[in-house]
């Protein structure tokens, strides 16, 4: 099941690892790409061995989804990104701000000529600033509606300039679909995403639940069925001091996962990402075990 090999990943790198140092001044034990997958069919994969905060991350999520590039609403939901944002609530990297509102050059011949010219494509947009930008997800959900099986559903927060700048430039940097046809239902959409950099206690059951309920909305969307949910980390770690609570962790026994409905309209169409709220989400059957206490790395 989906907790399992999220657990045995941590087994992995606990037991293989090698202590690295890092900028934080706590070390880590760190293991070189790691990998899991597991299939969204089984339920929604919030671990149950701890309690997860599921609001938060949903709405993260949909902080995301917005396209926004500062938290002065989420900020008044979760602190999650507080650490990261300045006084004014604005953040040198927010990957909304590149799912949805990634930045492009002036109609030029690197970029496809007049393709970029306003009107030239449904997902390019003129910013309140003059400057063009492209929505990946809008691009995404378009291909998946139109074409499916295409290989080109790709989608990076990776901004190659803002990255060299910036405080926390993006850890789950870029996710790519693939769909699968199926033959006893709906098709079958993937996803994987690649993460450059893992805190395997703290920051990965948020990104595994974030995509997973990403992915569902995606699929709704597009008349599909989530598929796999796969995950690379290319930095796997755990803060040395992250080590207590995990081996308390992967001591407890995970129960079935829960499921996770979303709201569709009155006449039954699924809703578009764009549509959905906070109160679309309801997560069935989620029974975990006691919260952990992992202090947070800045
Ligand atoms: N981190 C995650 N997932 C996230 C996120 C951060 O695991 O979604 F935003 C962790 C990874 C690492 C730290 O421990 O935060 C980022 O530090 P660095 O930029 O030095 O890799």
């Amino acid at each position: 099941a989906a907790e399992e090999a999220y657990l045995g990943v941590v087994e992995r790198v606990l037991a293989t690892g090698v202590r690295k140092t890092n900028r934080t001044g706590t070390d880590t034990i760190a293991s070189f790409a790691e990998h899991y997958s597991v299939d969204l069919a089984e339920g929604y994969p919030l671990l149950t061995t701890k309690k997860v905060y599921f609001g938060s991350m949903l709405r993260e999520v949909l902080w995301y989804l917005s396209g926004a590039d500062h938290i002065r609403e989420l900020r008044q939901h979760t602190k999650i990104w507080d650490a990261w944002a300045d006084d004014a609530g604005d953040l040198q990297t927010a990957y909304g701000r590149f799912w949805r509102r990634f930045p492009v050059p002036e109609a030029g011949v690197a970029l496809g000529g007049e393709v970029w010219a306003d009107a030239g494509h449904p997902n390019v947009r003129r910013e309140a600033d003059g400057s063009l930008s492209f929505d990946q997800i809008g691009y995404v959900l378009d291909t998946l509606r139109h074409d499916p099986m295409s290989r080109r559903l790709v989608v990076t927060a990776w901004h190659p300039a803002n990255a060299a700048v910036s405080r926390l430039p993006p850890c789950h940097y870029t996710f790519a679909f693939q769909v699968t046809p199926a033959e006893d239902g709906p098709d079958l959409l993937n996803c994987h995403l690649t993460q450059r950099s893992a805190d395997l206690a703290l920051g990965v059951p948020f990104n595994l639940a974030c995509y997973a309920l990403l992915t569902q909305v995606l699929a709704n969307a597009a008349g599909l069925r989530p598929g796999r949910f796969a995950h690379t980390l290319v930095d796997a770690h755990v803060y040395v001091d992250h080590v207590e609570g995990l081996e308390e962790q992967l001591s407890r026994t995970p129960v079935p996962a829960p499921r996770l409905t979303i709201a569709r309209h009155a006449d039954g169409r699924a809703k578009d990402p764009d549509e959905l709220t906070f109160e679309d989400f309801a997560l069935v059957g989620y029974d975990p075990q006691p919260a952990i206490r992992f202090p947070v790395a800045v």
